[in-house]
């Protein structure tokens, strides 16, 4: 690494809490799909920021709304109107057929809150005895870094010596509908899960389980939370992931995208019954629902449908994963995903996936592995077919090579 990149690396280390293991790239720049770092070296960027810049690195269109907006109003907080929440919520909740719609800031923030709403409903509409309301989750699941999260974790790095931990959760396997028939109680108000388990190494669901998953929540009065933080918005090839599943969440969350990667911005979306019960002093956020974060989700809403990005994602996703698959490499165990969603799982004896991401970043490409074994391949969804066709040349040429 260059002195200049070196330099960065030792400040961060000496300064920062070390809760990262970043590849070695010191980024500047970004535009679209690309990413240039401090020395000019340009890189498709394969990770998006977790699907946080789907949009595209930078997008104009946002960046003249943010910009607009700041000029005008950034913060009332929720103790008066603004003149951009009613227009994010008429348009949020037309795009997605919602009927009620809380604004909060981080993933994790929308989690919680949903965690909450959904218990309130337990109690004030269910019937649930008070305290003893159940949620079921899945094994592997990943919903965010907060103490009530981790404590559902199966994840021992992201659980480990943060206890003690909320109880009202049970673990079930991801993708057995008969291990959550199992788990219903007469106390269980809420089943959360991912439809397809990103951190997990993008898991897809068995076709059908989430037919059955919504039969068995509907039949026990179960309200349905589907976490589509990472998996919506496009990221899928369809703007939730719900929708390859022919079914509708009770509570759906959304983040990452739903800002376009310029700001902070979550939102909880439900039928009336779970919102529904939210009374005025009982949960809220200085910066939930801020005019600057209804104004740049407003924007990376409007260029995520009208400039045909899901669609976009359908088709390119196909082809990456088409081309992934045509790779001829013993290193491959399994390539798996759906739209931009996409994972190259490893073989264990052909080294960690870890070092394939740093090669690939010498061939212009970033990409980040999870769990060891599999890279992530998750590029904006305004990625081109000639774009795609380059990465699979380097990819191509990277997994072929053997690390272990
Ligand atoms: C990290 C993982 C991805 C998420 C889903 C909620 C959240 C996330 C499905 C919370 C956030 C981020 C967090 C970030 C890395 C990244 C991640 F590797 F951690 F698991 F994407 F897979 N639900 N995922 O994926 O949203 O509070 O972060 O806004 O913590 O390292 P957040």
């Amino acid at each position: 690494m260059s002195s200049s990149v070196i330099d960065f690396v030792a400040t961060e280390q000496r300064f920062g809490a070390h809760n990262y293991e970043p590849i070695g790239v010191v980024l500047s720049r970004g535009e679209g799909v690309w990413v240039w770092d401090t020395e000019g070296n340009r890189y498709l960027d394969c990770l998006s920021a977790y699907s946080a810049v789907s949009q595209g690195h930078c997008h104009p269109k946002i960046l003249a709304a943010m910009i607009e907006q700041a000029h005008r109003l950034t913060l009332t907080s929720r103790a008066f109107h603004n003149d951009q929440l009613a227009p994010f919520y008429e348009e949020i909740a037309a795009l997605t057929g919602s009927h009620k719609v809380l604004p909060m800031n981080s993933g994790a923030e929308a989690v919680e809150s949903a965690i909450k709403s959904v218990r309130k409903w337990g109690y004030e509409v269910k019937g649930v005895p008070d305290g003893q309301a159940e949620i079921i989750v899945c094994a592997n699941n990943f919903h965010g870094r907060t103490l009530g999260i981790v404590g559902f974790s199966t994840d021992p790095d992201t659980r480990t010596h943060f206890g003690p931990f909320a109880p009202g959760f049970r673990v079930i396997p991801f993708g057995d509908a008969a291990a959550l028939e199992a788990a219903i109680t007469p106390n269980t108000v809420a089943f959360l899960v991912e439809p397809i388990q990103g951190e997990a190494g993008v898991i897809l669901p068995p076709a059908g389980y989430f037919t059955e998953v919504r039969e068995l929540c509907t039949a026990n009065n179960v309200m349905l939370v589907l976490d589509e933080i990472q998996t919506g918005l496009g990221r899928t090839g369809k703007l939730l992931a719900e929708q390859h599943e022919g079914i509708e969440a009770d509570v759906t969350l959304l983040g990452k995208a739903l800002s376009g990667g310029f700001y902070p911005v979550s939102a909880v979306l439900s039928n009336n019954d779970v919102l529904g019960t939210l009374r005025p002093g009982q949960h809220g956020s200085t910066f939930g629902g801020n005019p600057l974060a209804c104004a740049v989700a407003r924007a990376a809403l409007r260029v995520l449908t009208e400039e045909g990005m899901i669609e976009n994602a359908a088709r390119q996703g196909a082809r990456f994963l088409e081309g992934l698959k045509d790779i001829r490499a013993n290193t491959i165990r399994e390539v798996r995903g759906r739209g931009l969603m996409l994972a190259v799982e490893l073989h264990p004896e052909a080294g960690r996936a870890r070092r394939y991401c740093e090669a690939l970043q010498g061939m212009g490409i970033l990409a980040k592995d999870t769990h060891e074994q599999t890279i992530r391949i998750a590029p904006p969804l305004v990625i081109t077919s000639d774009q795609v066709d380059w990465a699979l040349e380097r990819l191509a040429s990277t997994l072929t090579q053997d690390f272990s």
